[in-house]
C-alpha cells in the first residue's frame, strides 16, 4: 500500500474549518473570503494537505444539512485545489463526490464508511475510528482493550477499502472521538502498534480538550483551547517520532518545523 510521503519528513495536514461551531476556531473562517485567506495562509506555512470541513464533529455538534455543507465546502475546495493537495473532511457521500469534482484528492472520513466513493473516484481515503456519533460519542465510552479494538476495526476497514480498489488508505485512531482522556493516552502510547500494521497512519491531537486536562495551568485548571499549542506540538512530535506519516493540525508553521526535525536524516527517527 503506497501513500504519498515527503522524502524527508512526515506530512502536515492543515485544518480549514468552514463552520460556525468548530471547537477551537468555529466562526473564524466561516465567510468564504476568510476561508480562502486561511487556506492560503496554511499553504504559505508549509501544509502538504489542506483539510476542508463544513460540519463540526465536536461532541454535541448540530448536524448540517447536505446542501448547506456543499455550499460551505465546494467553493473553497475549488479555489484551493490548484494550489495544494486538498482533502475533504466529511461523512456524507454527496459532499465527498462534489468535493472530488471540485478537485479534492483525499476523503477524510471520520465515519470510516466512504471507501466505495474513494474507490470509484480513484482518490485517497482516511479511515478514522470513532465510537457513536457527535451526539453520543462522549456518553461514557468504554472498551475492554481500546488499542486492540481500534486497531482491529481500522485494519478491517482498510482491507475492505483496498479490496474495493482504493490505492491510498490511511488509518487514524480518532483521538477524542468516543474516548476518555485515558483512552486517548493509551492510543497515543501505542501508536507503534498501529504503525506496525503496515498501513500509513494519521493522527489528530491538535488543541483537543484532553491536552488541557493532561497539561493543566499552574493552578491545576484545564487549559483553555487557546493555550494548547505546546501540548499539541508535543503530541504531534511524539506521533511523528513513532512513525506516523501525517498529522492533522491547526498550527501548521510550528508543526512543519517539528516534522523537519523529526524527519531530518540523522534526526530523532534516524
Ligand atoms: N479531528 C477532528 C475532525 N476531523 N479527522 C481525522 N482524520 N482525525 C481527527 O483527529 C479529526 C478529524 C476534530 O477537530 P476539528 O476539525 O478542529 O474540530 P471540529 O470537528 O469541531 O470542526
Amino acid at each position: 500500500m503506497t501513500a504519498p510521503t515527503s522524502e524527508d519528513r512526515p506530512l502536515v495536514m492543515g485544518i480549514l474549518n468552514v463552520t460556525p461551531d468548530s471547537f477551537s476556531d468555529g466562526g473564524e473562517w466561516f465567510e468564504p473570503e476568510r476561508a480562502l485567506e486561511r487556506g492560503h495562509r496554511l499553504i504559505a506555512e508549509g501544509a502538504d494537505v489542506v483539510d476542508v470541513g463544513g460540519e463540526s464533529t465536536r461532541p454535541g455538534a448540530v448536524p448540517v444539512p447536505v446542501d448547506e455543507e456543499l455550499d460551505r465546502v465546494v467553493p473553497v475546495v475549488e479555489a484551493l485545489a490548484p494550489h495544494v493537495r486538498v482533502s475533504v473532511d466529511t461523512t456524507k457521500e454527496a459532499v465527498a463526490e462534489a468535493a472530488v469534482d471540485a478537485g479534492a484528492t483525499l476523503i477524510n472520513d471520520v465515519s470510516a464508511s466512504l471507501w466505495a466513493v474513494a474507490a470509484r473516484r480513484r482518490v485517497g481515503w482516511v479511515a478514522m475510528h470513532r465510537r457513536g456519533t457527535a451526539a453520543t460519542m462522549q456518553h461514557d465510552p468504554s472498551y475492554a482493550d481500546v488499542v486492540a479494538e481500534v486497531t482491529a476495526l481500522l485494519v478491517e476497514r482498510a482491507g475492505t477499502a483496498r479490496d474495493a480498489g482504493v490505492g491510498e488508505v490511511w488509518i487514524d485512531p480518532g483521538i477524542g472521538f468516543g474516548k476518555t482522556v485515558d483512552h486517548n493516552l493509551e492510543l497515543l502510547g501505542a501508536l507503534d502498534r498501529l504503525v506496525g500494521t503496515g498501513w500509513p497512519v494519521m493522527v489528530g491531537t491538535s488543541r483537543k480538550s484532553f491536552l488541557g486536562v493532561v497539561a493543566p495551568d499552574p493552578g491545576g485548571r484545564p487549559r483553555p483551547v487557546d493555550q494548547r499549542l505546546a501540548a499539541s506540538l508535543a503530541t504531534a512530535t511524539w506521533a511523528m517520532d513513532q512513525g506516523v506519516g501525517m498529522v492533522r493540525v491547526h498550527d501548521v508553521a510550528a508543526t512543519v518545523q517539528a516534522a523537519v526535525l523529526v524527519g531530518r536524516p540523522g534526526g530523532a527517527r534516524a
